[in-house]
This record gives C-alpha cells, sequence and structure tokens, in this order.
C-alpha cells in the first residue's frame, strides 16, 4: 500500500501538524521524550507512554493542556513507539485500518513522516541489529501485487467486500454491450459433471444473448407461472439455454429480467439477483484439519472447541442452502459437502479413527479423514495445533487424491478454517485452480503480545514462524475471508484487529512483512455464525423442550452429592441462576468470573452461580494452563467460601442436553455470563441468546458485536470486575423490582439474533461469495496468477524450512486402521 501512505498523510495532516505540536510544550516535551529514552533500546506501548509522561509533567493542569492539544491526540492514537536513543519512532492508529509512522528526536523535537519499512527496521533494532541492518533482509511486499485492484477507501465499509465487488462490477460492465463479454464467457464455462449450464456456444456474445433473453422472455410471459422447464426446455436449447435459469416459468423469466437488466445497464442490485441465481456451487470442500474432529464426545478435548461447532453446523446450513437452489435452478444434481479433518487412530472412544462419516441430519454430507503420515508410517496420536506443520504437506497430497476420488472430479468451492486448514485449502485450491474461501475463527497473532518481534522467545513452544507465515500465505491465496465479526478484521478505536494485525509486522532473521494484508481489500466479507436452531431454542417455546434431560439437569444442578461430575451446591433453590460455560483456558477467565462473584455481596445476596468448565482434578490435565485455572478455581472457592452459592460442574459434551440446560437457567429468570479476556467471536453468547437468557458478555472481541449493550444484553468488562459484577447484580435488582424487565431483555436477545445471527443467513451470503469470487477471480486472473507465483515462491523457500524447525511428535507404532 505504499501510495496509499502519502495520500493518508496528507488527508490527515498528522505529520504536518505534529511540529507544531510539539512546539506547544516544547519545554514540557523534551522532558518527556529524555524520559522516554533514558531506558535505552524498548518497545513502548500507550500506556508505557501516559505513565511516564505523568511522571514527568506531575502538574495536572499542565498535563490535561499537553494532552488536550494535538500532541495529546497523536500520543492517544498511538499504539507503539520504539525507543531506539536519540529517536522514538511511533506507530500511529487514527483510526481502524489507518496507519501513519513518524519518528521524533529528543534532542531537537524535529520530526519525520517514516515508510512501514524504516518503521519495522527501527522495531528490529531492539532484538536483532544485524538483522535490522542488513540491506539484502527478506522484505514481502504483498502489496506491490496489488496493480489495479479495486479497494475500500472507508473503515466503515470494511468486512461489506461481497457488496463493493458487486458494484464495482456493475461500473466494470457498463458502457459498449461488448464489455459483458466476460459474464458471457463465465456463464459458458458453467456446467455441471461435464453438462452445460445456463448457455452453450450458439449465444457466445453478449449481442447474441441478449436478443436471445429477449425472444425468451416473450415466450414465457405467455406461460402460467407454474409451467415445469421441462416442458419448453428444448425450445429453449434450440435458442442456445440450457438448464438452470429456473424451475418454472416464473422463475426462469424473473432470471432471464435479472439478466437483461444487467446487460441493458448494470446496477449493482440486478447484478446480485442475478449472481444469486446462477448455479455454481455443487460440490465444496471444508477443511478443519487438527482434531479431535467429530460430531459426540469431541468438544473439550485438547484444541477442540467451538471451530468443530461452527463447522458442523456450517454444514447443515450450506447443504439446506444449496439443495434448495439445485431445486429452484431446476436441476437434478445431488450437492456433496466433505468436511476434511485428520484421522487419529488413537481416537480416545471417539469416531476420529473412521475415514468416512456422513454428516448427522445431512442427507450428501460427510467428514473425510485422513491420517497424516510420515517416513515411518501413520501417525496416531493426537498432535497439538502449535506443532502441526511438519504433516500439512503430506496431507494435503493424501487428502487432494482422496476427495477427486469421491467427488468424482475437482470441488467447486474450498472453504479452510483456521491456520492449518487455511493452508492446506490454499495448497490445494492453487494447485486446482478452485475458488478459495479461509476462516480464521481467532488468529493466534494478537493473542500474545509483541509475539511477531519476540518469535524467537516463543517459537519452541508455539511455532509462530510457522503460524505467521501460513496465514500470510494463506490469506494472500484467499478469493475471500469470512470472519465472524467486523472487529476480527479492523479491531476497534483502541485496538487493532486480527486481521489488520498483519497488515506490517516483522519477524526478525525470518522476514519483514512490509505489506502482508490489507484490510481493505474487499476480499474480506463479515458473515456471523449463528447457532442449530433445530437445538438452541427459547425455553417459551414449551412443546419442543427437551424434557427427557430433566432428571439429570436437576441432579447436575441441584444434588448435594459431590463426585467428579460436579463439585459445590446450591443452597438457596430459588434464587435465579447466573451460568457460564467454556473450555477451561485462562482467556476465558472463568475463575476470574468466580471471584467477581466472591466478591461481592449484593450479587451473592441476589442470584446462585453455576459453571460448566473443565475438570476438577488438575492430575487429569496435560494442558498446563488448565491445570493452573483449575488450581485457581479450588482457591477461589475456599477464599470466598463459595459452596451452598457456586455449583461447578464439569465439561459438558452432550449438546442437546447442553441445551436444555440454557433453558433450565432460563426457567429460573437466571442470565448467561461469558466474562472472557478476549473472545474472538463467542457461539456460547449465541446459544444462550437463542434460548431466551439474558446476556452478559465481555466487550473484549466479538460479542461486543453481537450484543447492543444495554438492549440486547450487556457488555461487562473483563479487566473491571467490581464494574462487570454490579451491574450484573444492577439488572437483577431490577429483574426485582420489575417483573416484566427480564422478559424485555429476553425478547430483545431473540430478536438480535433472528435478525443477524442465523445460519440461514450465512449459508446465502457464503453462496454468493462462491459464486461472485469466481467470476471476480476470472477478471483477474492475471494478477492471482503472479500473487500465487510470488506465493509459490514463499512457500517453497522459506515456509519449507520454517517447518523443519518443527520437531515431528514421537509416535509408537501405528495401530491398526479402522475404515468403516
Ligand atoms: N461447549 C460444550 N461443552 C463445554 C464447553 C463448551 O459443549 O463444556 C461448547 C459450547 O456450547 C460452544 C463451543 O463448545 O458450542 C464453544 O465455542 P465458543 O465459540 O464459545 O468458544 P471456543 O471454545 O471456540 O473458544
Ligand atoms: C474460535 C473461537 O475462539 C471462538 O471465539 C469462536 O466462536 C469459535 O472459534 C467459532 O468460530
Amino acid at each position: 500500500f505504499k501510495p496509499f501512505y502519502p495520500l493518508l498523510a496528507s488527508f490527515l495532516g498528522l505529520i504536518d501538524t505534529m511540529p507544531e505540536a510539539l512546539r506547544q510544550s516544547r519545554y514540557h516535551m523534551k522532558r518527556c521524550f529524555t524520559k522516554y529514552i533514558e531506558q535505552g533500546k524498548r518497545l513502548m506501548k500507550l500506556h508505557h507512554l501516559m505513565a511516564e509522561m505523568e511522571t514527568v509533567i506531575d502538574d495536572k493542569f499542565e498535563r490535561t493542556q499537553v494532552l488536550e492539544g494535538l500532541l495529546g491526540y497523536i500520543l492517544c492514537t498511538t499504539q507503539e513507539a520504539v525507543v531506539i536513543p536519540p529517536h522514538v519512532a511511533f506507530a500511529i492508529r487514527p483510526n481502524p485500518g489507518f496507519w501513519e509512522f513518524v519518528k521524533v528526536s529528543s534532542i531537537d523535537l524535529s520530526v519525520e513522516g517514516i515508510t512501514a519499512t524504516d518503521y519495522l527496521k527501527f522495531k528490529e533494532m531492539i532484538v536483532d541489529e544485524n538483522w535490522a541492518n542488513d540491506a539484502n533482509a527478506l522484505e514481502l511486499d504483498f502489496g506491490a501485487m496489488d496493480f489495479d485492484a479495486p479497494r475500500l477507501t472507508l473503515s466503515s465499509s470494511i468486512g461489506n467486500g461481497l457488496n463493493f465487488i458487486t458494484k464495482f462490477l456493475t461500473s466494470k460492465l457498463n458502457g459498449p454491450l461488448e464489455k459483458a463479454q466476460p459474464l458471457v464467457d463465465y456463464l459458458l464455462s458453467l456446467n455441471y459433471q461435464g453438462e452445460k449450464l445456463m448457455i452453450n456456444e450458439t449465444l457466445n456474445t453478449a449481442l447474441k444473448l441478449q436478443g436471445a433473453l429477449i425472444v425468451a422472455e416473450a415466450a414465457l410471459s405467455l406461460l402460467p407461472r407454474e409451467t415445469p422447464y421441462t416442458s419448453f426446455e428444448n425450445r429453449f436449447k434450440e435458442w442456445g439455454f440450457e438448464k438452470g435459469w429456473g424451475d418454472n416459468a416464473g422463475r426462469v423469466m424473473e432470471t432471464m429480467r435479472y439478466l437483461s437488466e444487467v446487460l441493458q445497464a448494470p446496477d449493482s442490485v440486478n447484478m446480485e439477483r442475478f449472481f444469486s441465481r446462477v448455479p455454481t456451487t455443487f460440490n465444496v470442500v471444508l477443511f478443519s484439519v487438527h482434531g479431535y474432529f467429530g460430531q459426540a464426545d469431541v468438544l473439550g478435548l485438547p484444541d477442540t472447541g467451538g471451530q468443530v461447532v461452527y463447522v458442523l453446523d456450517q454444514v447443515l446450513a450450506l447443504e439446506e442452502e444449496l439443495l434448495l437452489r439445485i431445486k429452484q435452478q431446476g436441476l437434478n444434481a445431488k450437492p456433496h459437502i466433505l468436511v476434511v479433518t485428520r484421522l487419529i487412530p488413537d481416537a480416545k472412544g471417539n469416531t476420529c479413527n473412521q475415514e468416512l462419516e456422513p454428516v448427522l441430519k445431512t442427507k450428501h454430507s460427510h467428514i473425510l479423514r485422513v491420517p497424516f503420515r510420515t517416513e515411518s508410517g501413520i501417525v496416531p496420536q493426537w498432535i497439538s495445533r502449535f506443532d502441526i506443520y511438519p504433516y500439512l504437506e503430506t496431507f494435503t497430497q493424501d487428502a487432494t487424491k482422496k476427495i477427486l476420488e469421491i467427488m468424482e472430479g475437482k470441488p467447486d468451492l474450498i472453504i479452510g478454517n483456521y491456520t492449518d486448514g487455511n493452508l492446506v485449502a490454499s495448497l490445494m485450491a492453487n494447485k486446482l485452480g478452485v475458488t478459495l474461501g479461509t476462516i480464521a475463527h481467532a488468529l493466534e497473532k494478537t493473542k500474545y503480545e509483541d509475539s511477531d518481534l519476540k518469535w524467537k522467545e516463543l517459537d519452541s513452544k508455539y511455532h509462530f514462524s510457522c503460524q505467521f507465515t501460513a496465514d500470510t500465505i494463506a490469506m494472500n491465496s484467499a478469493d475471500f475471508i469470512i470472519t465472524s465479526t467486523y472487529q476480527e478484521i479492523a479491531g476497534s478505536k483502541d485496538r487493532p484487529g486480527q486481521y489488520e494485525s498483519h497488515t506490517a509486522f516483522t519477524l526478525p532473521g525470518i522476514s519483514r512483512v512490509v505489506s502482508g494484508i490489507n484490510i481493505f481489500d474487499p476480499k474480506f466479507n463479515i458473515a456471523s455464525p449463528g447457532a442449530d436452531q433445530t437445538v438452541y431454542f427459547p425455553a417459551t417455546e414449551k412443546l419442543k423442550r427437551f424434557t427427557s434431560f430433566r432428571p439429570a439437569i436437576d441432579e447436575l444442578l441441584f444434588s448435594k452429592i459431590e463426585n467428579d461430575q460436579h463439585i459445590g451446591y446450591l443452597e438457596d433453590k430459588k434464587k435465579p441462576i447466573i451460568f457460564s460455560m467454556a473450555r477451561l483456558d485462562t482467556v476465558k477467565n472463568i475463575s476470574g468470573l468466580t471471584e467477581w462473584y466472591g466478591k461481592n455481596k449484593r450479587l451473592r445476596n441476589l442470584v446462585n452461580l453455576v459453571i460448566v468448565a473443565g475438570f476438577f482434578d488438575p492430575s487429569k490435565s496435560k494442558d498446563r494452563e488448565e491445570i493452573a485455572e483449575i488450581k485457581k478455581m479450588h482457591t477461589i472457592i475456599e477464599m470466598y467460601q463459595l459452596k451452598g452459592q457456586l455449583r461447578w460442574i464439569a465439561a459438558q459434551t452432550d449438546k442437546n442436553r447442553n441445551s436444555e440446560l440454557y433453558r433450565c437457567i432460563a426457567d429460573t429468570k437466571g442470565a448467561f455470563v461469558q466474562p472472557a479476556l478476549y473472545e474472538a467471536f463467542g457461539l456460547t453468547v449465541i446459544e444462550a441468546m437463542n434460548c431466551g437468557l439474558p446476556t452478559f458478555a465481555t466487550n473484549q472481541g466479538g460479542p461486543a458485536e453481537i450484543i447492543v449493550d444495554g438492549v440486547s444484553g450487556y457488555h461487562i468488562d473483563p479487566n473491571n470486575g467490581d464494574e462487570s459484577s454490579n451491574k450484573i447484580a444492577d439488572f437483577f435488582q431490577k429483574c426485582k423490582e420489575d417483573a416484566e424487565f427480564w422478559n424485555r431483555i429476553s425478547s430483545a436477545a431473540l430478536s438480535r439474533i433472528y435478525e443477524c445471527y442465523t445460519w440461514k443467513i450465512y449459508a446465502n451470503k457464503m453462496l454468493n461469495m462462491g459464486t461472485i469470487y469466481g467470476f471476480w477471480r476470472q477478471l483477474y486472473k492475471d494478477q492471482k496468477l503472479a500473487k500465487q507465483r510470488y506465493i509459490q515462491m514463499l512457500y517453497n523457500l522459506q515456509f519449507r524450512n520454517l517447518v523443519k524447525t518443527v520437531p515431528l511428535s514421537v509416535s509408537a507404532p501405528a495401530p491398526q486402521l479402522a475404515i468403516p
């Protein structure tokens, strides 16, 4: 994005105004900068800058003056600063996606605008001077491949790529009819198992197509709407039309009208309508590689959380939408969705050792499991997602072979999930020339502070050198990227987004990524997941309720017995329950919630607390973080004497029973609390709201977008426990005073879900993406190819070497595979 920076600089005028700002409080600033450089080379965050400013300017009024002035604004928009005496370089982010870099001299306070490259070099000086000064250090610049591709310009449009592309296509096809030729060529390329769809060579120019559409529309207008396509199929074929326009005269006429409008004078409404009718997608491959990936008894196993739920629900929704579309297109085709994951011979009693397993509640979808293979044979054991890289290349080859065999040809769409799935999906899509969508769920980079600069410290444990390179490869290979929320891409006013953090970063000694991804690229699309509404439905839908689980749930919640399923008990069973359910990771902050509750007498008087998480015996866990959390929970329970008011239930794997548990909590007029320190999306929030539970969820991450604070639920600040627990207490106090209040929040939560967070909305958007980005990649073929070549070089020369640094897991001889 090099040309972008000067534009932004003049637009915002930051660089021009900084000397003036500094002049305003020159004396104080001089002292501040002297303080900043005092400790030598280091990286400072905004709160460090502010804290040190406070120690230097002790007069509150003067400080306020400095902070209220322009310099204050600049400092407040600083994300980080690099101190290399006598200079301090600032990375400034005035708005989501907009970055500026400036260097200030602490000697004369002179200011210089610098490029991202220079800023990164500055940063590298802290950890590796040789690398920073190496004139030939490897720089990755994906922006250099962008040529004339259109980009969004408004922060507010980020994540709305499909809409932008549709508008852009409109202008691209506008003008003389010949400009629509790429669309004609695209339609000519459509087929199902070799059989042509939509049009044949008779209509190989836009002029011929336009003429034929007029004739066809006139003929259709004479037919009753319900006339089946088969009754006029032969006549249409003679004119050059093939199947796919619709199942009856009415639908065919609508589809033809949309296209006629587009050919006459393209507009984005008709363009979108037309593309949503085009039959392009029948076979879909979804990669979700690390496991355990199964349909039962896997949740709660390491690395196995919401992603599995998401992918399985996605399959149901996609198949349903595909079946509907195919029927409406008048085709006999069968959609086939394959979820491809790794086969784990040592399956711990679940089905992860089966090669092919039908996806429950679907007609044509399967889980395909392909084992990891090394020179010594099949890898029998589970492998952490952080250590998975050495197996992925062979896995891709084996999986591709198997997929082509099962599908009897190439898929129409490939979707990756998480770093490993996205990398494998990229390799396969690049090889086969298939449209590719990627989904991250949660990118790891922003979870650990300065994880790029300090990669060497973390690499033996997390292998971030592989992960960040793989993520960069996948993001740039993808034709479209699906995110669950806006913040995932572009963060918030104060916090950069997960994708945004890949704009410019550095792995000293490996590569300086001067432009890793551009979040203004229209490939980004927000399509939020939902929850399976046949399972997660409101507590008020009494007839549908899964009543058979009631005795078990009663026992779980209210029995006084302590065993390996539950500890603690609820003395006063009449009180409403606040409920939370998550993996027992530090980031989920379940122990934080327990402590807030312990400390807040008012809250303890109003409600009981029920937690579903992990297990109670630390010796049962292999995960260091989880062990620490288990111990912390026991300490808190003891310290605040919570038994009698708290029930801690071990991780629960039955989704039907869990849904009834949410509803039983709703019966107590309780609430769901999601207190995570950071949550990428938060499926439990969606599940709870679907069951009509008022929900309090973290303001750090996705949930802040799902809930409109004070309307459809509440935001809580995980870093301010007192404020959060009081907010929950205020709610229950209010519910005591106004019997209708609970119902109002419950209904608003449901309305919010039905408007924005359903799988139906998701599947519809996703299939439209498959079609429109499929056309888009044909339009920008040359650019796509250039990028692919660059990516291939990066993969071959860089990534493969990084992978060699990841040790293979020690494996016992492979046991017999259980292939049905
Ligand atoms: N879950 C579960 N049992 C548990 C904990 C969680 O079934 O003991 C399910 C929960 O219902 C949700 C998923 O696991 O469907 C967790 O997804 P979320 O997005 O909340 O978090 P993640 O684990 O992916 O970080
Ligand atoms: C991973 C996470 O951490 C959650 O926030 C998401 O809800 C889940 O994946 C599904 O996308």
